[in-house]
């Protein structure tokens, strides 16, 4: 991504008159605060601006300003400009993919490791911790004007992909913005309750029953645990309510990878991988057809859940192996 690309995004967003914008299907605080982050300063331009949703805005998100003007889908196809964040295909953005793909210009804003080719403007560094951070650099050549509702879906965005601050993705850049963040009125520790410590009853029994699944292989350097179909029906809790749980898992001290499986009902298991530095999660979950980051990544299977379970650590196991000789050669 360089410096022509965002002022290309800046004039394609100044000469539009409506814009339709989405984000990928099960949105995180990123994916969500980025793309509300942008409705703000389109509105405050005049725009006519549709943020598509193909999940809606979950619970925990509800609090974000803008989040009443997310839609989950959209008939319209004489947008403009279309805007995707925090993916790269519009395979990955639902029922709003019509209503991007129709418009005549396009702009990808995106921080994920090759994940397509969306956007004949595209605004994409891996080296990003968020999405969010591209948006603030769009914004700085706009010359918008940072208004607290900008800067808590901003915030947001860097707080929950980062994990509040803690993952290696954040840089000296991302701590500037996110001071800049707050000077325009974002608060760090209300926007972390909000996120973190809002959890449905579910959600956090639901940590109970996959932290008691948890299990080591390897010499302990690959934690797994799952939560499966009855546990989601004993608690009447959602998948969307597994968030974060795989972070605990990973938070042994000897794992080098955490696993989390959910056995979602109709047999389809979804799979979180979370990684220490120096083992890349997302090559692992390409091989199921996956991908993310190289410390975050997630993929699904079709199969029984201890089908899912024993392939998936097999893989994981077969690379931790490959590491650790690539490791000798090198020595
Ligand atoms: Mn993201």
């Amino acid at each position: 991504m360089t410096n022509l690309a965002i002022a290309q995004a800046a004039e394609a967003i100044n000469s539009a008159k409506s814009i339709v914008l989405s984000c990928h299907i099960n949105p995180d605080g990123d994916a969500l605060g980025s793309m509300l982050g942008l409705v703000h300063a389109l509105k405050a331009l005049g725009k006519d601006v549709v943020p598509v949703s193909h999940d809606g805005v979950p619970d925990i998100y509800l609090w974000m300003p803008g989040a009443e003007f997310v839609v989950r889908d959209c008939d319209r196809r004489d947008f403009d400009l279309a805007i995707v964040c925090d993916t790269g295909t519009t395979d990955r953005i639902g029922r709003a993919a019509e209503a991007i793909k129709s418009a005549p210009a396009s702009i990808n804003i995106d921080h994920h490791v090759a994940e397509g080719d969306f956007g004949k403007i595209r605004i994409v560094d891996t080296k990003a911790s968020a999405t969010g951070e591209l948006v603030y650099r769009i914004l700085v050549e706009m010359n918008t004007s940072v208004t607290k509702s900008i800067a808590e879906c901003l915030m947001c965005a860097i707080i929950t992909d980062t994990g509040s601050f803690r993952y290696l993705n954040t840089t000296a850049e991302t701590f500037e913005i996110a001071s800049h963040l707050m000077k325009c009125g974002a608060v760090p520790a209300d926007i972390s309750e909000l996120v973190f410590e809002n959890r449905t009853l579910g959600s956090v029994k639901l940590l109970g029953r996959a932290l008691d699944s948890l299990q080591l292989t390897a010499n302990g350097k690959v934690a797994w645990a799952h939560v499966t179909a009855q546990d989601f029906a004993d608690l009447d809790a959602a998948d969307a309510e597994t968030e974060g749980i795989v972070n605990h898992v990973r938070a042994v001290r000897t794992a080098q990878v955490g696993v989390l499986f959910r056995e979602i009902p109709g047999k389809k298991v979804r799979i979180s991988l979370r990684s220490r530095e120096g083992f890349d999660v997302n090559k692992v979950a390409q091989v199921f057809g996956g991908g993310g980051h190289h410390l975050a990544a997630g993929c699904s299977a079709e199969s029984p859940l201890v089908d899912a379970e024993a392939a998936v650590i097999a893989e994981v196991v077969r690379h931790l192996k490959q590491n650790n000789s690539t490791e000798t050669t090198d020595n």
